[in-house]
């Protein structure tokens, strides 16, 4: 028998961040809301942001800042489209609309941080148990796309449906002392994890305990997955956590971009690979930043190992792309950025073209 193509190839594949990239989800930033106050959060906003969230509470972003994010999406698409990856989009859901389960209620955030809320790995496509209540049901957005890809042969789940009750939250929760261990906002009460504090490398993923995500969350998505996959567990130096994509970014192999701030020693299996320092964040201090830290610019998307997708403005890391061998591509972004985060936040591939590896 002669091997050929499968006729129906399954629409979902993808088991690292740079084999060239065929099909991608794009978030939208449309209705946009503030979340209700709570605990959770503080953990995780910008200090200078705290006082506008309690006085937003409940209620819509600024239509000109979203309207603005929302144009920038447009110019990333038709950019994504131009380099020929097919581009889907989730459905606006009604982000006011409130929704709960027993012991409380919430309204919803958005849905433009597909990396956050799905992780693809290989024909898997997972949808996390998230512990901010307001983005408990931010699947919704997804699941027309979550069907189509399931009845097209992908495989999909969902981690343990939380239940997000107060014990799952420590109310007290105040910033760690400095230099001492990283107090988190969540307990270890029920499994829960965002997509985004992993970051895929073939058959080694890397992940990072944060304000959201708990050792009980990896430890559920190191079962699910299976030996098949090696899920490796880093402390990196950051008093606020929540998602790994702005601090370790493995860009092709034997390549990871590394936030010098926060990694200050490279972890030893990447003994043999270049590391790269991400130049310090150029973007100005009176932009406002809701949700994100100035590290946003190593929110990075490869199209492959080579082409790479950063913010228009951001002279540093263009230059330092450039100096590193790879091919920089532009994208206005600094509007959507507000909203939290960048490039890598913004997508979730579906497919790219290549198989399960080992690169260690
Ligand atoms: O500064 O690490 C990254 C947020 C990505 N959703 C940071 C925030």
């Amino acid at each position: 028998m002669t091997a050929s193509a499968p006729v129906n190839p399954c629409p979902v594949n993808s088991f690292n961040e740079w084999d060239p990239l065929e099909e991608v989800i794009v978030g939208v930033v449309d209705g946009a809301q503030v979340p209700p106050s709570h605990i959770a959060l503080k953990a995780t906003l910008p200090s200078d942001q705290l006082e506008f969230f309690q006085k937003q509470a409940g209620k819509p972003f600024p239509p000109e800042r979203i309207a603005a994010a929302k144009q920038e999406l447009e110019q990333l698409v038709h950019l994504l489209e131009a380099e020929g990856v097919k581009v889907r989009r989730p459905e606006p859901i009604d982000q006011r609309k409130p929704f709960g389960a027993p012991g409380w209620t919430s309204t919803g955030l958005y849905a433009a941080m597909p990396r956050d809320v799905l992780l693809v790995v290989g024909n898997e496509i997972i949808e996390s148990p998230m512990a901010w209540r307001s983005r408990y049901a931010e699947t919704s957005a997804y699941r027309p796309l979550l069907k189509e890809y399931f009845r097209a042969g992908a495989r999909w789940s969902s981690g343990p449906k939380p239940e997000l009750r107060d014990e799952l939250y420590d109310y007290d929760w105040t910033e760690g002392p400095e230099g001492g261990p990283t107090r988190y906002v969540i307990t270890e009460f029920e499994p829960t994890f965002d997509a985004a504090d992993f970051i895929r490398c073939g058959r080694d993923i890397f992940a990072q305990q944060s304000n959201v995500t708990n050792a009980f969350g990896i430890e559920w998505l190191r079962r699910h997955l299976g030996p098949e996959y090696r899920i490796h567990v880093f402390e990196f130096d950051d008093p606020h956590p929540m998602h790994i994509d702005a601090t370790l970014v493995p860009l092709a192999p034997g390549k990871l971009l590394i936030n010098p701030e926060r990694v200050p020693k490279v972890p030893d299996l990447f003994k043999g690979w270049d590391v790269f320092r991400a130049p310090r964040p150029s973007i100005p201090a009176d932009h406002t930043l809701y949700m994100t830290s100035k590290w946003i610019n190593m929110n990075v998307l490869m199209l492959d190992e080579e082409r790479v997708i950063v913010e228009r403005s951001d002279e540093p890391m263009i230059a330092c792309f450039k100096k590193w061998g790879f091919k920089p591509l532009l994208c206005d972004f600094r509007n959507f950025n507000s909203f939290g985060g960048s490039f890598h936040c913004a997508t979730a591939d579906v497919r790219r073209r290549g198989v399960l590896q080992s690169y260690f």
